[in-house]
């Protein structure tokens, strides 16, 4: 098959050289070389009205990231340094990522709702959705929810270097699995149907290629390479609200949330993942001081709520533990000499003589 570029769309230019068009999303199609990963909508626009029965079929399966190692159907359990595989759960028949303190980020396209964490099924808190935006009213593919009850974990942390390019990730989703290995394309490249019938957790590895807007979402792609690392990985469909894991100073981190794909210079069979594939993550970086305010307690927000200097525990000693809401300290002074003192201070700089007075 002769490779040929797509007749119409945008042209993006990525960091390894490739040159890459692409459709809107309005005119996604079989064709379309860009996918959503996942959910009703995109099923909807991906199979069409004439394949609805296909649609139906798949509803109550979930996915995984395709993966060249082995077989494909390996890490299916989380690896041994685990970036967070407990954190990253199934939200329908596509992915989540809980952070922590009752609060789930996944794509806007996948959407609220219940989410299951390690096998247990979290009710979607009505109403709690809150739209992801770069501050200047360009909304992204990323939403955050709450979940109620919820998981007692950890919070999860959230990478705020605003370049990881190059550096290795962890890919988690749950998308569809790797089927049949396919060749297309002059000179040829290799490739793997989807495996339609099958979706599991899975994790898979990359390197952060680029990054680039994405239908008004900041994100950074990784690409899958022929050559690539042991477990090279690219999303498939289901892999959307799936987690990208990138470790920074020894500690994992979310870096970002699958969302789309791109199939750029080649076309290639319906529903497969091919080198030179990219796979779109949502750059958390980018948005993390937005998300952190809505879902972290004050006492881990990275702010100083109370104006006292002192910024989440455990330096401001008003914390309890991370998950404490409340950075200010109780009303009343404390009788000791150093709670009256601060207090004096308080009341000094304020000026106020009524509430000096009460000193006294
Ligand atoms: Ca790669
Ligand atoms: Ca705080
Ligand atoms: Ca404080
Ligand atoms: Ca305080």
């Amino acid at each position: 098959m002769r490779c040929r570029p797509e007749k119409t769309g945008a042209v993006a230019t990525f960091s390894n050289g490739q040159r890459a068009r692409r459709l809107s999303l309005r005119r996604e199609s079989w064709h379309s070389p860009r996918v959503r990963l996942h959910s009703s909508r995109a099923r909807s626009v991906l199979y069409g009205l004439a394949s609805f029965g296909v649609c139906l079929a798949l509803a109550g399966s979930a996915g995984a990231v395709i993966i060249d190692s082995g077989d494909g159907t390996g890490n299916t359990s989380a690896p041994a340094d685990d970036p967070g595989w407990k954190y990253v759960g199934a939200r329908w028949a596509s992915g989540a990522v809980y952070l922590g303190n009752g609060w789930v980020v996944t794509a806007n396209h996948v959407g609220p709702g219940d989410v299951n964490l390690d096998g247990v099924s979290y009710p979607y808190v009505p109403d709690s959705k809150i739209r992801i935006d770069d501050g200047m009213g360009n909304l992204a593919d990323l939403i955050v929810f709450q979940i109620d009850p919820a998981p007692a974990w950890a919070l999860l942390p959230i990478n705020g270097e605003p370049d990881i390019s190059g550096e290795p990730v962890i890919m988690i989703g749950r998308g569809k699995g790797r089927g049949a290995s396919q060749t297309a394309c002059h000179p040829t490249k290799n490739g793997y149907l989807w495996l339609l019938t099958s979706q599991t957790m899975r994790w898979g590895e990359n390197l952060v290629d680029a990054y680039e807007n994405v239908d008004d979402t900041d994100a950074f792609s990784t690409l899958f390479d022929q050559s690539g690392l042991t477990h090279e990985a690219q999303a498939a469909l289901g892999d959307s609200g799936g987690g990208v894991f990138v470790k920074n100073g020894g500690q994992w981190e979310l870096a970002g949330v699958m969302f789309a794909t791109l199939e750029p210079g080649c076309v290639q069979p319906p529903d497969s993942a091919f080198h030179g594939n990219l796979t779109y993550a949502s750059d958390l970086a980018a948005y993390r001081e937005q998300i952190i305010s809505i879902v972290r307690p004050e006492c881990a927000d990275e702010i100083d709520n109370d104006g006292d200097l002192l910024v989440d525990y455990p330096d401001d000693p008003d914390c309890t533990d991370e998950f404490d809401d409340q950075e200010k300290g109780p009303l009343v002074p404390s009788a000791s000499p150093g709670g009256l003192a601060a207090l004096a201070a308080l009341l000094l700089t304020s000026g106020g003589l009524e509430r000096r007075r009460r000193l006294r």
